[in-house]
């Protein structure tokens, strides 16, 4: 980082801080105010040819040298350090993000344990050996992809680059990580600590810059050998196209419409609280956020007046003052937010409970209000888009088929929350639903570092998190040897 009038952050490429070849800055705007936060490089095809053939270089040098367990080691050093960093990072995620500071300061502490996590995992990844005909010995073993890519969008930067480059880093590849142009101070910074915890040159490189210039000119890249990438659908497929070009395996978590279904002989006091908070955490800007929910009849009126009175304590302010909810990320989110608003008044349907602005937020703000809206139409734009913003949408049902049936009526499949006491009905459901991940009388909003994570249908493909996430990033090499 170089102090100008405006903080300006360069490319880090081969250990070094490098200007973008085009010489051009991005302005990132503090959503919490509308005032410009600092410059961040405009990186190109040029800066990402480079950052691909530094992270190919380090996987034949000092990187691609050492041995799990020093890895895991550095990986160890840069848990700490990071946790050292905790104050500077969270101001740094909750100016950039809007998010408020308790919830960048649990992103700090994410970023940490995964680091740790992947640490720690680096040397447990074994394979096997395999029964196979007379004087024959085969084995499998795990070798890391090669050149990673990394493409990481606005909402949780610290979190996203954690998960995906703590299990590539583990597993010894080199990677190229390209961050959102919205938001990415901590990832630079993390570049930082990282290279202080003499993480060898090329491990990591990081160009930052627009999607379709920086961020296309990486998934379509002839030298990267796996690409992992958060973001929109739209994005996902164009990824997964660029990918097909090279047959580049791809890891795609594109967000969700994900349900909490409650039934009418659920611990309700314990619920409402998950209920409420899974929708307007990160001011609803969460890949697993619970957009929708469903309510058996018989209790629909009751959870919709006790969610309306939790909406009405809901404040929304600056990052800083730490309130439930920041501003969303930008006023281009905040229009797409609003035009699903727009839709929902201009359709009639019934807006329940609003939060409230606090009376000192600044005017230029993008704040949005938390909002429930009740009985919407299952075929509704609301019902069915992801609208990654603090709207939740309540509908009623009256049979458990119906409630299967409700929550797997979507396109998406990445979270499911499920309330009841009945352990035979938790099972059944937890069967049936189709998503990545169910949560029975809890809801882990994408749950822990330690928990596999990632959809089915349009929600993606791949798992991230957990031991499991290392496996995406290996490949599997069959040894056969014949001494018969
Ligand atoms: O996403 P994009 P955007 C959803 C959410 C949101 C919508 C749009 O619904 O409203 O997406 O957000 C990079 N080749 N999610 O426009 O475009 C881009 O620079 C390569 C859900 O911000 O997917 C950024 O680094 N890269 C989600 C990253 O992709 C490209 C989190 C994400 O941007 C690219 C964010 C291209 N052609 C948004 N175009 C979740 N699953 O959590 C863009 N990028």
């Amino acid at each position: 980082m170089t102090e100008t009038k405006l903080l300006r952050y360069e490319n880090f490429i081969n250990g070094e801080w490098r200007s973008p070849a085009s010489g051009n800055y991005i302005k990132l705007i503090n959503p919490s105010d509308g005032t410009e936060l600092a410059l961040i490089a405009r990186g190109n095809q040029a800066d990402i040819d480079h950052a691909v053939a530094s992270a190919r270089h380090a996987l034949s040098a000092d990187w691609g040298k050492k041995t799990a367990t020093e890895r895991g080691r550095i990986l160890h050093r840069i848990s700490e350090k990071v946790l050292e960093n905790k104050e500077l990072l969270a101001k740094l995620e909750s100016m950039d993000t809007g998010k408020p500071l308790a919830q960048a300061h649990a992103d700090v502490i994410a970023l940490a344990r995964y680091m740790e996590f992947y640490g720690a995992a680096a040397d447990k990844v074994h394979g096997d050996t395999i029964p196979y005909q007379n004087g024959f010995t085969v084995l499998s073993i795990y070798e890391p992809h090669g050149v990673t890519a990394h493409i990481i969008p606005w909402n949780y930067p610290m979190q996203i680059l954690g998960r995906s480059l703590g299990a590539a880093l583990a597993m010894g590849n080199a990677a190229v990580v390209k961050p959102a142009e919205e938001a990415c101070l901590t990832i630079l910074e993390f570049a930082r600590i990282a290279a202080e915890c003499s993480l060898p040159s090329g491990a990591l490189n990081i160009v930052t810059g627009l999607g379709n210039e920086a961020g296309a000119a990486l998934a379509e890249h002839s030298g990267i050998n796996h690409i992992s990438f958060t973001g929109s659908v739209a994005t996902g497929e164009k990824i997964q196209a660029a990918a097909a070009k090279h047959t580049v395996p791809v890891t795609l978590e594109l967000g969700g419409k994900s349900p909490q279904i409650i039934f009418a002989d659920a611990d309700l006091d314990n619920a409402l609280t998950f209920l409420v908070r899974a929708g307007i955490q990160n001011a609803g800007q969460t890949c697993s956020a619970s957009s929708r929910i469903l309510i058996e009849r018989s209790i629909y009126e009751e959870v919709i007046k006790k969610m309306s009175e939790l909406y009405r304590s809901l404040d929304v302010g600056p990052a800083n003052a730490d309130l439930a909810l920041g501003p969303v990320v930008s006023h281009r989110q905040k229009a797409i937010i609003e035009s699903y608003l727009d839709m929902a008044k201009r359709d009639g349907l019934r807006i329940v409970a609003q939060g409230k602005l606090v009376e000192n937020a600044p005017d230029n703000g993008a704040y949005v209000l938390p909002t429930l809206i009740r009985d919407v139409p299952v075929n509704h734009p609301l019902t069915r888009e992801e609208i990654f913003g603090p709207v939740q949408v309540a509908l009623p049902f009256d049979t458990e088929e119906e409630a299967i049936n409700l929550a797997n009526d979507t396109s998406y499949g990445l979270v499911c929350g499920i309330w009841t006491r009945d352990g035979a009905r938790q099972f059944r459901l937890a069967h049936a639903i189709q998503s990545g991940q169910v949560f029975i009388n809890n809801y882990g909003a994408g749950g822990g570092i330690e928990l596999p994570f990632g959809g089915v249908k349009r929600s993606g493909h791949g798992r991230e998190k957990g031991f499991e996430a290392l496996y995406g990033f290996a490949t599997l090499k069959t040894i056969s040897v014949y001494h018969g």
